[in-house]
């Protein structure tokens, strides 16, 4: 991977975070984008604002999930689209300090998931639905983008941009070391310099040197020689890269998949689609079979609390990772065809077979005949077999393939069952 990515692979290490999308909309539970769908004004939002008082909220509780389901880092929004603001900000008194709520919810934040080791991130709106000096009439998806009363506003964009690269500083002076911060999102001419992007990453690679940037702002993290402010890493949101991501010139580049849990980011009441444990575990495997981490989101309720649906879900993630974290954590793209049987993930000479179908007879693992040192089952360390079955040579490629024979008729996991091989040498 490109030097360049170098402060990045600490986190691309973790493979597996938390994303947390809480504020005002959780109120109306139809999603964080209610404003703009629904065409709200600040007014008729203000009821919100004026209710907010999540009395359940302990950040402490989530971090203990999070740690349970083996996430080892957080993002959480400090303010989204709606403008309005989980933290203490000096700039704005659209804040959670002046809600019933009377909390810096993001000081608690990083408290609660530092007590528990996992890395702190903030997610942070360069949109802002509240703003007085953010473009509205005509924008792609402002609330009040055809409201005629908008039309000849008079809007001053470079004080929306002191006060975002305002709160940005606050953001990453207030509350000790902040492992990621995480923009969104550039769009049509709203991009790049229309941000102060260069200057904007000037002043956080100052205040934070280590922290770890995604590619929201603008420009093309792809390029040989991408922009100051093209990021740290790309952010495919509700999709997993088909071959993983590679830069014009081939070289992997470090990814982050962004996914929800059911199909809103914000808590929406009624949206029981959620996904199951068994597709969880298996897009954070395809993930890091490609070189990527899964970012998967969980969006607390009104009262500050996370729908027990995502809790079921990350306990069971988090179950398997206990036993299988190794084929994760640390773990990257394996140089071999993806196998019929599932999938692979490696780390040095250690290469993870990821087996979702069981198929009949042993598990075939093509092109490793005399490569494997010895084979375990990884959840609980049992001695697999190395073997060539009777007539094999009649019908396989035995010059090259190697069999492992698994007892029984169901995958010992039928989640993923993973086999630790040793490798004579790595691929
Ligand atoms: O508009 C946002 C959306 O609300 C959510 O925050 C996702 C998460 O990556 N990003 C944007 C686009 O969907």
């Amino acid at each position: 991977m490109n030097s360049r990515f170098a402060r990045t692979l600490p986190l691309m290490n973790d493979r597996f975070g938390l994303f947390i999308h809480w504020g005002l909309y959780a109120i109306p539970a139809r999603g964080e984008w209610v404003r703009s769908q629904e065409r709200i004004t600040n007014e008729q939002y203000q009821t919100y604002f004026d209710e907010f008082n999540p009395e359940l909220y302990d950040p402490r509780n989530w971090a203990k999930a999070a740690k349970a389901a083996g996430q080892r880092y957080a993002v959480l929004t400090t303010k989204h689209h709606d403008g309005f603001c989980l933290f203490d900000s000096q700039l704005t008194d659209y804040k959670a300090t002046n809600t019933l709520a009377g909390r810096d919810l993001i000081r608690e934040y990083v408290d609660a998931f530092r007590e528990e080791g996992i890395k702190v991130g903030f997610y942070y709106s360069l949109i802002d639905w509240y703003h007085d000096d953010y473009p509205a009439y005509g924008d792609r998806q402002h609330p009040m983008r055809d409201n005629e009363e908008y039309k000849d506003k008079e809007i001053d964009f470079d004080r929306y941009l002191e006060y975002m690269h305002g709160q940005v500083r606050e953001l990453l002076t207030n509350y000790g070391k902040i492992d990621i911060i995480w923009f969104d999102f550039s769009y049509d001419d709203m991009t790049a310099e229309k941000w102060r992007a260069t200057e904007l990453i000037q002043m956080i690679r100052s205040l934070q040197p280590d922290i770890v940037i995604d590619n929201r702002l603008g420009g093309n993290i792809m390029a040989e020689e991408p922009e100051v402010y093209a990021g740290d890493f790309f952010s495919p949101e509700q999709i997993i890269p088909p071959e993983g991501i590679v830069n014009t010139a081939g070289e992997a580049i470090p990814w982050e998949a962004c996914i929800t849990l059911n199909d809103h980011w914000g808590y929406h009441a009624t949206d029981k689609n959620y996904k199951s444990p068994r597709q969880t575990i298996r897009a954070l495997v395809e993930c890091v079979s490609k070189n990527g981490n899964l970012l998967l989101n969980v969006g607390p309720d009104a009262k500050g609390e996370i729908p027990q649906e995502s809790l079921d879900i990350l306990e069971a993630v988090g179950k398997w990772l206990h036993r299988n974290g190794d084929s994760i954590y640390g773990c990257g793209i394996a140089e071999l065809p993806k196998p019929e049987w599932g999938r692979y993930t490696q780390r040095g000479n250690k290469l993870y077979a990821h087996v979702f179908d069981r198929g009949i007879g042993p598990i075939y693992f093509q092109g490793l005949k005399g490569r494997i040192k010895k084979a375990r089952l990884l959840s609980d360390g049992s001695e697999l077999h190395v073997e060539t079955p009777w007539m094999a040579d009649q019908y396989s490629d035995t010059e090259s393939g190697a069999f492992i024979h698994l007892a029984g008729g169901d995958l010992p996991d039928e989640l993923d069952t993973v086999i630790e091989l040793e490798l004579v040498e790595e691929i």
